[in-house]
């Protein structure tokens, strides 16, 4: 009996060190601060693939842009650098303007329209990334967008001539038909951006300007709730279909439940950030009327240049959005 149960130990002794040889390391990049909850949503999503697949793949994140920007994490993901990583998904309307669903300015400006809005463009977007070898695992929306200003704006004519940072080219646009310059910047790299008077200006959510400690900047931010842009989570197609049964299915329950809680906490960061802002000395409140009312003017643009751009399957998902209102 002692015999057999130390052969048993040995066994289990034996298949425990040939464990970690079959383990892999997945290596997940990711653009924005460690801070910032869609990167929480992250680190939870990869102790729980880490942990459900019994440490046969290994998830490990890498924040704030330091293994790959935010502008590189599609390519490393397609081309294998890397097996899995997050990205702003309007940050690809430079390839497909279908990316850019979620950043026409006053589609969709609550997290319920958001879901719905993305309910709609899901198939399509996941189609796109499967053409390009990617596989959309989960996407969570950042909180509504608004406008920070170093000084005072009450109209779009106060607007001319500011330097405005970018991320996207829905956001570029804005700019030039608000009269601003825009300028492209990483989320990861504004403070500075902002602190040499690179830009003096940006759409975001509060929850970036919160991240980054914008106020040592700039003082204002308006409530606009323009639209809400997602961040996705993609991995490698060919990594994918090496990835057993059982593996995918604890992957596909940890991606949903990651989506579940990133929505959770964008909604309770909303209020949290913006409060956080007004904490850092910034003046935080909705746009005036004129300014709401001229910025809608350009949303209705913006719609229709984009509606142009994106065809006939961009304007399915605008139509199936709308009659699910
Ligand atoms: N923060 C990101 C994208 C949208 C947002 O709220 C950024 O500013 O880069």
């Amino acid at each position: 009996m002692k015999k057999l149960t130390s052969l048993l130990a040995a066994t289990a002794l034996t298949a425990a060190a040939a464990a970690p040889a079959m383990a892999e390391k997945w290596d997940m990049p990711m653009a924005y601060s460690a801070s910032n909850f869609h990167s929480a949503t992250g680190a939870e999503f990869a102790k729980c693939v880490t942990t459900g697949t019994g440490g046969e793949i290994e998830i490990v994140t890498h924040p704030s842009g330091s293994l790959f920007k935010g502008a590189d994490i599609k390519r490393a993901i397609q081309t294998g650098q890397a097996p899995i990583g997050e990205r702003l998904l309007s940050g690809h309307q430079n390839e497909n303007a279908l990316f850019g669903f979620d950043s026409i300015p006053f589609l969709a400006t609550s997290f319920d329209d958001s879901a719905k809005l993305w309910e709609a463009a899901k198939p399509s977007i996941e189609s796109l990334l499967a053409e390009q070898n990617l596989t959309l695992l989960y996407a969570v929306p950042w909180p509504p967008q608004g406008l920070y200003f170093k000084n005072e704006v009450n109209s779009v004519a106060d607007m001319e001539g500011i330097k405005f940072r970018s991320y996207n080219n829905a956001t570029s646009r804005l700019a030039e038909l608000t009269g601003m310059l825009p300028v492209t910047i990483e989320a990861a790299e504004i403070s500075q951006a902002f602190a040499t008077g690179v830009a003096d200006a940006m759409v975001s959510s509060g929850s970036t300007g919160y991240d980054r400690k914008v106020w040592e900047s700039l003082n204002y931010f308006y409530e606009v709730d323009a639209w809400l842009p997602r961040n996705y989570v993609m991995v490698n197609s060919d990594v994918w279909s090496g990835v057993s049964d059982a593996n995918k299915n604890v992957i596909t329950a940890c991606a949903e439940l990651a989506e579940y809680a990133g929505n959770w906490r964008a909604k309770e960061y909303t209020g949290f950030t913006l409060q956080g802002l007004r904490d850092g000395g910034m003046t935080v409140g909705p746009a005036s009327d004129q300014m709401v009312g001229e910025l809608k003017e350009i949303g209705v643009t913006m719609t229709n240049e984009w509606l142009e751009a994106a065809g006939d399957e961009g304007k399915a998902i605008v139509d199936a959005f709308q009659s699910s209102q």
